[in-house]
């Protein structure tokens, strides 16, 4: 090769050597923080210097639930006595929150579940992906949803049997969901207890605590479904309702009517999404008052 070529090389590589190497020793790692001003910063600190950057939407806190057992907003027996427990709520950046995924510690189960339309209050970034709505659901309840919720946890994460006034159309996105599902008109044979509502605290690997809910009491569904032979020796009664089993798959979609009971399990690492409709207050929940009423609900 020509000596000047072989010289003008060596220049280029010492002063990218200089240049590159001393001053950009790794690849930049950024948080997002106002995507307002990224694109400009993006062109001045990144495609004006041809440099790689990796830009993280991801480390904002993100809130999770933890219990040691999986039992989220279930029944515990604490200090010998069945209570109504509720998840820690942890705020943790996404990258450790998958992390923990993957690890699977031991009695540190981690659930993001909360139901205060998560996706779009919390997970903004998301809705470039997922809807906001579903069109149709939206056409056929004549309504916009009342909250669409993000659900990503653990496979030791149960969500006990309850009903919740929406029309929920619930949508597996990566992973399974197992549904047990009981109709309204089942009330007279589902039990209900009335129980002490306690919240985890300080929950690690070894240890955890439980605070005091101030004035908390719950009446909650006393069965479980998965523990059917001591669910039917304490409440015989429970045999005569009509128990449903179904697997929710990735892509699939689930219309969950308003006032069914409902208990969920998933697989590790499930990613979900549910709207949920306003229900109508129409006759049906007017029937369905006269029974809890005379089911002493
Ligand atoms: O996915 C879950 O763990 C619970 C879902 C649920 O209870 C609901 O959509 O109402």
């Amino acid at each position: 090769m020509d000596e000047r070529i072989q010289e003008a090389l060596s220049v280029l590589h010492s002063e990218s050597t200089a240049d590159l190497v001393h001053t950009h020793p790794k690849v930049a790692e950024v948080q997002i923080e106002d995507p307002n001003s990224w694109p400009l910063q993006f062109y001045r600190e990144y495609v004006s210097k041809n440099l790689p950057v990796v830009a993280n939407y991801t480390r904002k806190e993100r809130d999770c639930g933890l219990t040691p057992n999986g039992l989220a907003d279930g029944l515990n027996v604490i200090d010998g006595e069945e209570t109504f427990v509720l998840p820690e709520e942890k705020d943790m950046p996404m990258k450790y929150f998958l992390q923990l995924l993957k690890e699977k510690k031991e009695n540190y189960i981690c659930y993001i579940q909360k139901q205060n339309s998560n996706l779009t209050e919390d997970f903004r970034e998301l809705l470039e992906d997922i809807d906001a709505e579903v069109n149709w659901a939206s056409k056929a309840f004549d309504k916009e949803p009342d909250a669409v919720n993000f659900w990503m946890g653990d496979s030791r994460a149960v969500t006990s049997m309850h009903k919740d006034p929406y029309e929920n159309i619930y949508c597996v996105m990566e992973g399974h969901k197992d549904f047990i599902l009981i109709p309204p008109t089942d009330l007279p044979y589902i039990p209900y207890k009335n129980y002490p509502v306690k919240r985890y605290r300080n929950v690690s690997t070894s240890r955890f605590d439980v605070e005091e809910v101030p004035g908390g009491r719950i009446s909650w569904i006393a069965v479980d479904p998965l523990n059917e032979k001591e669910s039917l020796d304490s409440y015989p009664q429970f045999e005569k309702a009509h128990v449903y089993s179904v697997r929710v798959g990735k892509g699939d979609m689930l219309y969950l009517p308003s006032l069914w009971f409902h208990h969920v399990r998933q697989s590790h690492e499930c990613v979900a999404v549910n709207y949920w409709y306003d229900m109508e207050f129409d006759v049906k929940y007017c029937y369905y008052k006269m029974l809890e009423n005379l089911c002493g609900r």
